[in-house]
């Protein structure tokens, strides 16, 4: 029970039973002057107090002041009802209004209607240490207020260590999944012989990740099969999550919700350019599968964001997908199942190492309508070395543990500025145009 109904209850029972005690004192041997047995209802009128009516006989007794104090007790005992009434009245609005506003919380929070979305982290049971943080980041920034799941991908099986660990820390449900070997091996039309030659050259030529026949079948997972998974298939929105990444901004709306509301399908927080010596042949394989699927391109694309001039050459600009809260139906439809089809029949995941950036970045600035790719710019975020921290945070209400000094995105590497061009965004104050 709440305390101010405590307090109005304690304080109905002390007046009623000073109330009893008059009466006693009125009806008792005390002072000898019962003649029967004295109900008094609370509707009595002050006026049977002084009417020998019927059964009821007063004694003698000098009514005057004693009569004006049973009175004052019954008015304040019928206040006092009042007041209960009405306090059990307003209790009832209030738990309304608690039930009301539980709900609204609910909607906004902890029991949000979810939208059909979860967290994606492909790793391998060595990233966990990598991951702890991580995930606690992402928790601490949105998730604790949503409990989205999380799947875990892995080639392997995780170890008992890596599942304990890790959903303990995701709020939503932590699932885990194994990718099948037809998604983690060599196709039958690659030679391996050459692609071992490759990877040979590229160790000679320093390429990052140039001589890993691993992170070969990670890009080309990421590009076009995570999508398929069966846990994945469940879904419809994802955020892509990576070990070693951190989240530098409290995120206070569902991020989901925005894309469908939105009508977003592709967003990121970083963008950049690409090893040329790790794509050589792309953009001449996908002219290629232009020229065959003329339509596939949007009307409304955002090519200027990918080449500088009209599609000739590519100009290396991709989303840094390390990050990614997309919409898996564009990955999963034509253009883009074709398309990625296409590119794994040219062989470059294997004959070059073509990335699963700057196959997703290329896709979406062709194939969706540029109004349906969104820059997280509220989203402050770090993958060792880059980090996009947003401008004037505090201005914008925003709770940022970053610096906007640290902020990648004008600086020469970075391709934020070529995102604002080809959306025809006017670029922040104080920043220069080239
Ligand atoms: N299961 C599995 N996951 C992998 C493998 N290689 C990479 N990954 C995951 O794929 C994602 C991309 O790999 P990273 O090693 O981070 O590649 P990167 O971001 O280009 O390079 P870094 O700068 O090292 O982060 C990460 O989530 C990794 O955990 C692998 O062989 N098996
Ligand atoms: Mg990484």
């Amino acid at each position: 029970m709440s305390r101010p109904r405590k307090r109005i209850l304690g304080l109905v029972a002390l007046l009623t039973a000073a109330y009893l005690l008059f009466s006693k004192e009125f009806t008792s041997g005390g002072i000898g002057l019962v003649t029967r047995n004295s109900n008094i209802s609370h509707s009595e009128s002050p006026a049977s107090d002084h009417t020998d009516s019927g059964d009821v006989s007063y004694p003698k007794y000098t009514a005057g002041e004693t009569t004006a104090q049973r009175l004052d007790l019954l008015k304040k005992l019928q206040d006092l009802e009042q007041q209960e009434l009405h306090y059990q009245q307003s209790e009832d609005s209030r738990h309304k209004f608690r039930l009301q506003n539980t709900f609204a919380e609910q909607q906004s929070s902890e029991f949000a209607a979810l939208e059909n979305a979860t967290f994606v982290t492909l790793a391998r049971n060595s990233d966990l240490l990598g991951l702890m943080n991580t995930i606690r980041s992402v928790e601490d920034r949105f998730n604790n207020r949503y409990h989205y799941d999380w799947v875990f991908l892995n080639n392997e099986p995780f170890t008992e260590e890596f599942v304990k660990v890790s959903s303990s820390l995701v709020s939503g449900q932590a699932r885990y999944g194994v990718i099948g070997l037809d998604h983690w091996s060599y196709p039958d039309w690659i030679n391996r012989t050459a692609a071992a030659e490759v990877r040979n050259k590229m160790r000679n030529a320093g390429i990052i990740y140039g001589d890993s026949e691993s992170y070969r079948h990670m890009c080309r997972y990421e590009s076009g099969f995570f999508y398929h998974h069966p846990l994945m298939r469940e879904y419809k929105y994802y955020w892509r999550v990576e070990p070693d990444t951190l989240l530098h901004c409290d995120i206070d709306y569902d991020v989901f919700k925005y894309m469908r509301e939105e009508k977003k399908k592709y967003g990121f927080t970083i963008a950049l350019r690409e090893y040329i010596s790790t794509i050589e042949s792309l953009w001449d394989v996908t002219r290629q599968y232009l020229s065959h699927v003329p339509d596939a391109l949007n009307s409304n694309s955002l090519l200027e964001f990918i080449s500088d001039d009209y599609g000739v050459t590519y100009n290396l600009c991709h989303f840094w997908t390390n990050f990614e809260i997309a919409d898996m139906d564009f990955w999963r439809a034509p253009p883009y199942q074709d398309y990625f089809d296409f590119l794994d029949k040219a062989g470059g995941f294997f004959y070059e190492r073509w990335g699963d950036a700057p196959v997703h970045s290329i896709a979406a600035s062709l194939f969706l309508d540029k109004k349906e790719i969104h820059f997280f710019d509220d989203i402050g975020y770090t993958h060792p070395p880059f980090t996009h921290c947003p401008m004037n945070p505090i201005e914008r209400g925003l709770t940022c543990s970053c610096l906007p000094t640290q902020n990648f995105d004008w600086q020469s590497y970075s391709c934020t500025r070529q995102f604002y061009k080809a959306q025809n965004m006017p670029l922040p104050d104080n920043i220069p145009n080239a």
